[in-house]
């Protein structure tokens, strides 16, 4: 599958070129294109943004280096594609980001992502882009960052892991947090004696059904406790 980032920071995707998914960039699993978008303006400054209509703080993202810019990135959809590619725009405004979604975007051959700084992208962009994509306003939680390209790398990764050949072993995605809406059990290795802390005996006992039954009661009571939402959304009481 493949990725192109629209920012106007390319070196903050660096760090894709390590660990698990720049494995997976060399074999061809995973292909992902950067473009620093101040290559589609023209003027001397390559200007970005601008003051906002109807006043304000901040500065807002001009739309035409954008419209020229994803144009760029439509033009490189790869010709098996079919559908019109996603477009992700990483904003605390948008739909929340999820393991759901994760696995429907790891379904597609093309994903572009559209990061903004400042107060935003002008708000006409979304509309003009869905001729050419299917846009997705996305938000990682409710905390503000400085742009799009942490969540972009965040949605990168969480996408690029579930494509078939990037993790080792495909039975460790099944066993995840929010794979069956619950939280990950507890894991422990050796020494079974820890500096006075011991692992639960039932680990040890080497009975399966005993050690599963644990594993689940550990992830319904930690999900309980930690993430209510998640465990009403489950319909069960607590
Ligand atoms: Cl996706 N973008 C920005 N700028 N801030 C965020 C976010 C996204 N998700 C949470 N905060």
């Amino acid at each position: 599958m493949r990725f192109d980032v629209v920012t106007i920071f390319p070196e903050y995707l660096a760090v894709l070129d390590v660990s698990l998914l720049g494995r997976a960039r060399r074999e061809g699993l995973v292909d992902v294109h950067v473009h620093d978008l101040r290559d589609f303006t023209f003027d001397r400054h390559r200007t970005v943004d601008d003051t906002p209509y109807g006043g304000g703080a901040g500065m807002v993202m001009k739309p035409e280096p954008w419209a020229l810019a994803l144009e760029h990135v439509f033009a490189q959809a790869p010709a098996d594609a079919g559908e019109r590619p996603v477009l992700l725009v990483p904003t605390p405004s948008g739909e929340r980001f999820s393991q759901g979604l994760a696995r429907e975007l790891a379904q597609r051959e093309h994903v572009a992502i559209a990061c903004g700084r400042y107060e935003g992208i002008d708000e006409r962009v979304f509309g003009w882009a869905e001729e050419l994509f299917e846009v997705r306003l996305v938000s990682l939680g409710d905390y503000v960052l400085n742009g799009g390209e942490v969540a972009a790398l965040a949605m990168i990764e969480a996408v690029g892991r579930l494509v078939p050949g990037v993790v080792g072993n495909p039975a460790s995605l099944v066993e995840e947090s929010h794979e069956d809406g619950l939280l990950e059990y507890p894991v422990y290795t050796k020494p079974a004696d820890w500096r006075g802390r011991e692992v639960p005996p039932v680990l040890l006992s080497g009975d399966h059904g005993k050690v599963a039954a644990w594993r689940r009661a550990q992830q319904e009571e930690r999900t309980r406790a930690r993430r209510p939402d998640l465990w009403e959304a489950l319909g069960r009481d607590g």
